[in-house]
């Protein structure tokens, strides 16, 4: 989920201490992905070995341990042909430490040295058949599976190429990764694939290259001997490489790039360059393309976006799928909580599930509430830490407490955990970092893996908070007969949501639209009921901490006891109007709302021209199950603060007065 980059120079000098100034450069213009850990790998002075540097925290702890590490003589050497690789990581499997930092190897010789990004669901798996074969792990990550995995497979097959070691592994992994390998028995050699998780190639040469294509290779053995005629044309030797997570790694040494697409494997030998793929369908392509990036390094850091809060909505997509991977199996309709599938009994037999957490992760609690309700016949109690710890809330040895929070330090929270866990409560924590205060301290959890959010007004961490509730209330209800109908649904409809995302992404544009219409505005109103709830007052926090402006999320059914006062034909609404259980009463209160000649802004299902008729100004939704629409209708919300942000000049990555993670009381 962070960050991958690796050089490699052929028949062009350069010293050892050149190649590990250019990886750690490369790894700083990861940096901003975010990231907890890193490290290095390169060829020893006497080319027999692999030496690695790893190192927790940024990149400037490696840079100066890399400082202390080679400084000798031997390390100014040139050097013609080489092969370096680094990494940043962000912790899935395994607190972040040296050990579980990467590259990580596949034996005390690092014979194979591995940097991955992402997450390989069949770990355990391949961990227990390389066990069996005398194979020692020595970290906690999915990761080291890996390197161990090609080293066997080289043992057991002599004759296979680099590029058919990695392509045999890849195969029995299941998963999300980008990889980058490099070894000693294949010197000069990098092999690099990826599933799901982005990988680029750079290429730089003196002179332009004699092709815009690279040939796909398709099927299952090319020989060594006659390879390299299909490999990429060259007009020139000398030529270098550059393995990376994202163009701002690379721009500044090139800008001709391949885009590496799904089980491509790409593989350099010999200086040339060839891209290979295990089976061939109709469609699939003869070449990858060479493309010319036009973009400035300043450009490209945030990806292709402004701020890192505008990178992080458009990741839901791909955020919400990392927190199924591995857990939800959508062709058996099963789920599998790994960190609390044993407590499972325990929780089963409770008095009452609370949920306690601050601002945004206190409203994914609120969100997912009455689907817990429904689906654990339990009582559900919904908490905020601060008002939790005034209150000496009693709690008893059969409750379970579950704390949310994405950093997983939040003060109040922490505090409020200590307190239940004191009295003997159960404590379930819900955080995407993993090894921070709340994981340690809880019995058990689920980590969310949403990957690193910097933007401090929380986005993705929301909707993986919300899915991570929603599978937990799945699990507690997986053996109850009458709830199986309901079971399937919101499965069905989880497997569907990252394409639903991206449909409501593409409202970005009309988004911005209304952002215009209100941005000089002193207020917003947002209302809703249900389900939507949660949204409402989440949008209205977003509104508030990112743009300065008061907002108010406000429970449709509690108009008419005192928000209705507020509104006139100025006063700008937004309201939401999905066609669930509660439609009808939301329809009523958008009635009162207009006969108030209020002019609600509407967010309502695609196609629903009833509800659309009642205002000029709509954003229309993909139709999902109703537990889980609040995912669909609060990603307008963001982008809705986050533009009426940028019109109103707001700083929209570090909102004043406020910090990522807040730590104090
Ligand atoms: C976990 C492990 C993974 C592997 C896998 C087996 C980690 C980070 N994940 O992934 O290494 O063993 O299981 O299939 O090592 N936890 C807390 N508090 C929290 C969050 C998590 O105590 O707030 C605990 C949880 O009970 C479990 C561990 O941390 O013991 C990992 O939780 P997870 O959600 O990452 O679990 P899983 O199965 O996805
Ligand atoms: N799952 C791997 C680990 O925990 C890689 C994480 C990443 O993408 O940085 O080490
Ligand atoms: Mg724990």
């Amino acid at each position: 989920m962070c960050g991958i980059f690796a050089y490699l120079n052929y028949l062009t000098p350069k010293s050892r201490q050149e190649v590990l100034d250019l990886l750690v450069t490369g790894l700083k213009r990861l940096e901003y992905r975010g990231y907890d850990s890193t490290g290095v790998a390169i060829d020893s002075p006497d080319n027999k070995n692999i030496v690695m540097v790893k190192r927790t925290g940024k990149v400037k702890v490696l840079e100066d341990a890399i400082q202390e590490h080679f400084s000798g003589v031997e390390y100014s050497e040139p050097v013609l042909t080489h092969i370096g690789i680094a990494h940043t990581r962000w912790a899935t499997h395994g607190v972040p430490c040296e050990r579980n930092s990467h590259p990580q190897r596949s034996d005390e010789t690092n014979g194979f040295v591995v940097v991955h990004n992402g997450i390989i669901t069949n770990y355990n798996d391949v961990k227990t058949f390389l066990s069996k074969r005398g194979y020692e792990f020595e970290s906690d990550t999915d990761t080291e599976v890996f390197a161990k995995l090609v080293h066997h497979l080289w043992k057991t097959h002599p004759t296979y190429s680099f590029r058919e070691l990695v392509e045999q592994a890849i195969q029995q992994l299941e998963g999300a990764f980008a990889v980058a390998v490099k070894s000693k028995y294949f010197p000069g050699e990098c092999v690099a694939s990826r599933r799901s998780s982005p990988l680029l190639v750079g290429i730089k040469t003196k002179t332009r290259l004699a092709t815009d294509h690279i040939p796909i290779l398709y099927g299952k053995v090319i020989p060594r001997s006659d390879s390299t005629s299909e490999f990429m044309p060259m007009e020139e030797k000398e030529v270098e490489y550059f393995f990376a997570s994202d163009a701002s790694a690379v721009i500044e040494h090139t800008n001709r790039v391949i885009y590496l697409e799904d089980d491509d494997v790409a593989a350099v030998r010999d200086g040339t360059l060839s891209i290979h793929r295990l089976k061939k369908s109709l469609d699939d392509p003869h070449a990858r393309e060479i493309t010319t990036l036009k973009m400035e390094i300043q450009q490209i850091m945030k990806g292709n976006y402004d701020y890192f809060m505008q990178k992080e909505i458009f990741e839901q997509p791909e955020s919400v799928v990392n927190t199924m991977r591995g857990r939800v199996r959508f062709d058996g309709n099963s789920i599998v909580l790994g960190g609390i599938k044993d407590y499972i009994p325990e929780i089963k037999r409770c008095r009452r599930l609370m949920l306690i957490g601050c601002g945004t992760s206190y409203h994914s609690a609120v969100a997912t509430r009455q689907l817990l309700e429904e689906l654990t016949e339990l009582p559900v109690i919904v908490e905020l830490a601060s008002d939790f710890l005034d209150r000496n809330t009693p709690i008893f040895r059969d409750d379970v407490c579950f704390f949310i929070s994405q950093s997983g330090e939040t003060a109040d929270t922490l505090m409020a955990l200590r307190y239940c866990k004191q009295r003997g409560a159960l404590i379930v924590g819900i955080t995407n970092t993993v090894g921070s205060s709340i994981c340690r301290e809880s019995h058990c959890g689920v980590h969310i893996n949403a990957g690193p959010e910097i933007g401090v007004a929380s986005t993705k961490a929301y909707t993986s908070q919300f899915i991570s509730l929603v599978m937990f209330a799945l699990v507690m209800s997986e053996d109850r007969l009458s709830l199986q109908q309901r079971r399937l649904e919101i499965m069905q409809a989880l497997s569907k949501l990252a394409d639903q995302i991206r449909a409501v992404l593409k409202l970005d544009s009309k988004v911005k639209e209304l952002a215009r219409d209100l941005y000089q505005h002193k207020s917003l109103l947002i209302m809703g009921r249900g389900y939507n709830f949660a949204t409402c007052l989440e949008g209205a926090l977003k509104v508030k901490e990112l743009t300065y402006m008061h907002s108010e999320g406000i429970m449709a059914g509690e108009l008419k006891h005192g928000p209705l006062a507020l509104v006139d034909d100025s006063m700008p609404v937004l309201m939401i109007v999905l066609r669930d259980p509660v439609y009808v009463k939301c329809m009523n209160a958008l009635q009162q709302v207009t006969s108030r000649k209020g002019c609600p802004i509407i967010i309502c299902e695609e196609g629903d021209e009833e509800t659309k008729a009642f205002s000029s100004r709509h954003l229309e939704i993909p139709r999902t199950v109703d537990c889980l629409q609040g995912i669909l209708t609060v990603i307008p919300m963001q982008l809705l603060s986050y533009h009426i942000a940028v019109l109103r000049g707001c700083d929209v990555d570090c909102p004043r007065n406020l910090a990522k993670s807040v730590t104090v009381e």
